[in-house]
């Protein structure tokens, strides 16, 4: 290949194009769009800026080609992913390693020679008879810090489209990037079609370039496997934080709404389907951001941005009792794209929206109607479980004021959540920063769900609820973490929350609403407005603070029975956590801190002398 690639462009680019793409004049970025070409061989190439026109002309042709369909709402289309591509694919997502690379014991790889030939074999000539897109984007607010520019090469006008709405655009923020190589690339085909759909799932790929941040991704459509600058960055993302000394986190970030009007922001971290979106949306507070944050530090401070701009979220369970915000962004006029959800006479229907379900229409299995059964039998749903919508974050009207600023926003609080049936009380703060990463981030886990391929209800490890996209060996990724405020006088206050805490019956003893409670609790926590009660795990809440909480937020009673359900110590399980965390930190992690074993066998010994003064369970009031 030539040094200068704008000959093989020049030839290959209509002349508008051709031109668009000339005024950003950095070698590397032409280096990848002429690579890409000569592999894929498209037959025309669209150059995406950042004007109106082209991101119409996008919008435009993912109804024309079929990809999205346009429904009866004003701006709302549907795209449906293939049966067997409705969520991440974790198996086959893999880092390309070189034979020296030490990337511990957890990571998926591939040899990085075997693995790039592998994909590239897939890639050869895949766009041959289609128009490849190459777009733009700024990850983090433009002009800050945080931004960090990527380029998405794709053949599907889906990708693209989701691109512009959960992205801010880049056209103009790359013409500054002239010789810096530092910008993530991505390039993505969804393979041949079928019914619209990737037809060769059973060669659907992910591959992970870290050295030259670079994403290949083929065979596929859904969002988490091709929107390159979602999970698939992040993991680019972790690498370079890890050089510079900041974090890259698979959280939300939020404004909490206390007393005298002031905002204290939160940033959240909760694996798939464990109310995160539902946290960044909790009504009367403010949302920045709800799927991944770059937190930085300055003056003493930790800052947070959203890398995104708009939300690809989960259609379940939202219905206007539960999610009056975002019920009302999905189903009023504007552009929401929806996913593997059910349409009847153009109307989208998702599970858990409060409504009666058509007997038929189209679903993610194609034609539906109520009885249809899949190859094994079972019996298909009207939309699937992982169904989605994607939306500006700008059409929200509860946007937090500074989410576009480009100092981003000062963290109070950290929250770590997962969905754990039997052992976390429903909130409660750590001790300190080292003791809250190890007991409550390190030591995050949660009860699968329908987010990644798989079975759903089993208890898995989740470390910050990143443990799929950690992209260096997981004990550097804790010790980061660690290491990351030693300089500050007074890093955030971390927290550990879990809405699923069920009774003896098996039933939820928090409700839907509650955490609307633990965010204002946890908001006076930060400026130390409210006392705390100190068990062996962390600080929990006292029962008249939250007497007023409930009746101030929610307008219920909270009696002493309900907060001694919710807060009772469970220490048979809290041990039995604490050995699962020993564990795995001892047997499958490299280079896990030595501190974090002394953490857990602090909070261990904390345990069992409770448990010797007052039992196995034991009530709030006991301590
Ligand atoms: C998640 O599953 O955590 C998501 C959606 O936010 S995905 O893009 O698939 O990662
Ligand atoms: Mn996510």
């Amino acid at each position: 290949m030539p040094e200068d690639y704008s000959e093989l462009l020049q030839a290959q680019l209509s002349g508008k194009n051709y031109q668009k793409l000339m005024q950003l004049p950095n070698p590397k970025l032409h280096r990848f769009i002429a690579e890409a070409i000569e592999l894929c061989t498209p037959d025309s190439v669209f150059i995406c800026t950042d004007a109106a026109e082209d991101v119409e002309y996008i919008r435009k042709k993912a109804v024309e080609s079929g990809e999205e369909t346009p429904l009866a709402t004003e701006g709302h289309t549907v795209h449906f992913d293939g049966y067997h591509d409705q969520a991440r694919d974790r198996a086959n997502t893999r880092y390309l390693a070189p034979p020296a690379m030490e990337l511990g014991t957890n990571l998926n790889t591939i040899d990085k020679e075997e693995g790039l030939a592998e994909i590239r074999n897939y890639l050869k000539g895949i766009m041959a008879g289609r128009q490849m897109l190459v777009c733009f984007f700024c990850l983090g607010p433009a002009g800050s810090v945080f931004s960090v520019l990527g380029v998405q090469i794709t053949d599907s006008f889906y990708v693209a489209h989701s691109d512009d709405l959960l992205y801010r655009s880049g056209f103009e923020q790359f013409k500054a990037l002239v010789d810096s190589e530092e910008f993530f690339r991505v390039l993505h085909s969804a393979g041949e079609l079928k019914n619209g759909v990737s037809a060769q799932v059973d060669k659907r790929r992910i591959y992970i370039d870290i050295n030259d941040n670079i994403v290949y991704s083929v065979n596929t459509q859904y969002a988490g496997n091709t929107v390159g600058f979602k999970k698939l960055s992040l993991r680019l993302a972790i690498r370079k934080a890890e050089r510079e000394g900041w974090l890259a986190e698979h959280m939300l970030v939020m404004g909490a709404h206390g007393p005298g009007g002031r905002t204290t922001y939160f940033t959240g971290a909760f694996p798939s389907f464990c109310g995160k979106t539902s946290t960044a949306m909790i009504p009367g507070e403010t949302i920045v951001g709800d799927d991944i944050a770059y937190l930085r530090k300055k003056n003493d401070q930790v800052f947070a941005a959203n890398v995104e701009s708009g939300i690809f979220g989960i259609a379940a369970d939202v219905n206007p009792d539960d999610d009056p915000i975002t019920w009302n962004a999905i189903t009023t006029p504007g552009e929401v794209i929806f996913s593997n959800v059910l349409i009847a006479d153009e109307v989208p229907y998702w599970l858990g929206d409060g409504r009666e379900h058509p007997g038929q229409g189209t679903n993610y299995s194609g034609q539906w109607c109520r009885g249809k059964k899949d190859d094994q039998g079972n019996e298909i749903p009207p939309a699937h479980k992982n169904a989605r919508y994607t939306i500006r974050l700008s059409v929200l009207g509860n946007l937090d004021q500074h989410a576009n600023d480009p100092e981003g926003v000062p963290v109070g609080g950290i929250i770590y959540g997962g969905r754990d049936s039997d052992t976390w009380v429903p909130v409660q703060q750590s001790f300190d920063w080292a003791h809250g990463i190890v007991t409550m981030g390190a030591s995050l886990e949660s009860e699968t769900t329908a987010a990644t391929l798989g079975r759903a209800g089993v208890r898995t490890f989740q470390p910050m609820s990143n443990l799929d996209f950690v992209s260096i060996p997981l004990g550097r990724y804790v010790q980061n973490h660690l290491d990351f405020v030693k300089d500050l006088q007074h890093p955030p206050f971390i927290f550990a929350v879990n809405y699923f805490i069920k009774g003896e019956d098996g039933r939820y003893l928090t409700g839907m609403n509650d955490k609307r409670v633990w965010i204002k609790w946890m908001e006076l926590r930060v400026h130390d407005d409210v006392g705390v009660v100190r068990t062996p795990t962390g600080f929990i809440p006292n029962y008249q603070d939250l007497k007023r909480l409930f009746k101030e937020v929610l307008n219920t009673d909270y009696t002493p029975q309900t907060y001694t359900g919710h807060f009772m110590l469970r220490i048979p399980e809290n041990l039995k956590k604490l050995d699962r965390m020993e564990h795995i930190y001892r047997t499958q992690v490299s280079g896990t801190p030595q501190i974090l074993f002394e953490l857990l066998a602090g909070q261990r010994k904390r345990l069992l002398e409770a448990q010797r003064k007052h039992g196995s369970y034991v009530p709030p009031e006991k301590f």
